[in-house]
């Protein structure tokens, strides 16, 4: 395809006749939009946010083009040959790796289900601000890569380290009411404890094929069993640091109120919550009267197994355990069946509710200290019996 720059099509504009001009004005419109996804729904254009149907859910492992895409700022190109990780601060050896330094530092593989800590937030009520994702902001893969303790414990972290701060490669100012201080990297603290896990990986690939650009090629982190935003896409810089970091995106947003001693207190999101969430039916459907339908989704919990699902189909008066399809394992979602035989003509509700190995479970109602973030109260699919 030949590469049509925008003075070009400037040009095109006023030098040809008027159908040349417009075949030349529509193809430079089609070069500024991004690529189509298939069956992803759209939830900003640019930068690119994608929510998976989560009415489609059918894999266990979300293959990559299908799976949600949340990104702040354009998404940066980077050349993984030229690709060098820095890892800095309160250590004894600062690095510079490439992709090749990391792997020769060894590899392991996570399976782990991403969910952004916005996900579900259309449900609320009154309406807040925010991408609208439905139930589809959250997937399941296998991610490979370094673990960042080999990492750390190359670089020899000094005495006194407390958190490990992650850069992404993308910049940006962020508008609105609490504008950031001019452009600023995406990034995260993670406290060290949390960076000596096994389930923190700097990722190179996902389900067995390298990232894509949208993902966070060539290298992102994962950071296992917490909503997206620590799990850096594009990581740049690594930063062991002595102290408390208070960035943009921990304070300003993807933060939200904590008590103790009854008092609310901002605090940075980090662990996901437990969730079970209906894939089919779906909300709307018609289901016909004295048949038996099957009724299937998927439960994760984060750093924790989830340990059983209910399901009730009378707002939560009686509850049922499901089946599950699969062996139960921290960090990774788990599909489950049941069944359910409508009697009484009518709309129904129906919900379920997930309770993890900790005894964490979902409750009805909302928590307005989670501000716009962690949505995990139950929502139900409304269907119609005929
Ligand atoms: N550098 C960078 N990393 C990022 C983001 C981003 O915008 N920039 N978005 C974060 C958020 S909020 C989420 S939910 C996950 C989404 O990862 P995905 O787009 O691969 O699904 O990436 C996280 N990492
Ligand atoms: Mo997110």
């Amino acid at each position: 395809m030949p590469n049509l720059s925008r003075r070009d099509a400037l040009s095109a504009v006023v030098a040809v006749p008027a159908a040349a001009c417009l075949a030349g004005r529509s193809r430079a419109v089609a070069q500024a939009v991004p690529p189509a996804f298939p069956g992803m729904i759209v939830r900003m254009r640019q930068p690119l946010n994608l929510e998976f149907p989560f009415s489609e859910l059918k894999a266990l492992e979300t293959p990559q083009e299908q799976f949600y895409v949340r990104n702040h700022f354009a998404v940066p190109k980077l050349d993984a040959n030229a690709f060098r990780l820095s890892i800095e601060g309160h250590v004894e050896q600062p690095l510079k790796l490439s992709l090749a330094d990391l792997a020769a530092l060894g590899e392991s593989t996570l399976g782990n289900t991403l969910e952004c800590a916005g996900n579900g937030r259309i449900f609320l009520i009154p309406q807040v601000r925010g991408l609208q994702w439905g139930h589809g902001a959250v997937g399941n893969a296998r991610w490979t890569g370094t673990p960042l303790a080999a990492v750390l414990e190359r670089a020899k972290v000094k005495p006194g380290a407390m958190e490990v701060i992650l850069v992404g490669e993308d910049v940006g100012a962020v508008a609105g009411d609490n504008p950031s201080p001019g452009p600023i990297p995406f990034d995260r603290s993670i406290p060290m404890e949390k960076a000596m896990k096994p389930e923190t990986i700097l990722a190179h690939s996902m389900n067995g094929e390298k990232l894509t650009p949208n993902h966070g090629a060539p290298l992102r982190a994962i950071v296992g069993g917490w909503y997206g935003m620590a799990s850096i896409k594009w990581l740049r810089r690594i930063i062991v640091t002595d102290r408390p970091y208070q960035g943009f995106w921990q304070t300003m947003d993807y933060a939200d109120y904590e008590r103790s001693n009854g008092l609310p207190s901002l605090t940075p999101i980090t662990a996901m919550l437990p969730k079970a969430v209906i894939a089919r039916p779906t909300l709307g459907d018609v289901l016909p009267v004295d048949r038996e339908i099957t009724i299937f989704g998927a439960a994760w919990a984060g750093e924790n197994a989830v340990d059983f699902v209910e399901f009730s189909s009378d707002e939560g008066k009686s509850w049922s355990n499901v089946k599950f399809t699969g062996r139960s394992k921290p960090f990774e979602w788990r599909f489950w069946t049941t069944t359910w035989t409508p009697t009484v003509r009518g709309p129904a509700k129906l919900l379920v509710k997930a309770t993890d190995t900790k005894g964490r479970t979902q409750s009805m109602e909302r928590d307005p200290d989670r501000r716009t973030y962690r949505i995990n109260h139950l929502v139900p699919v409304d269907v119609l019996v005929k």
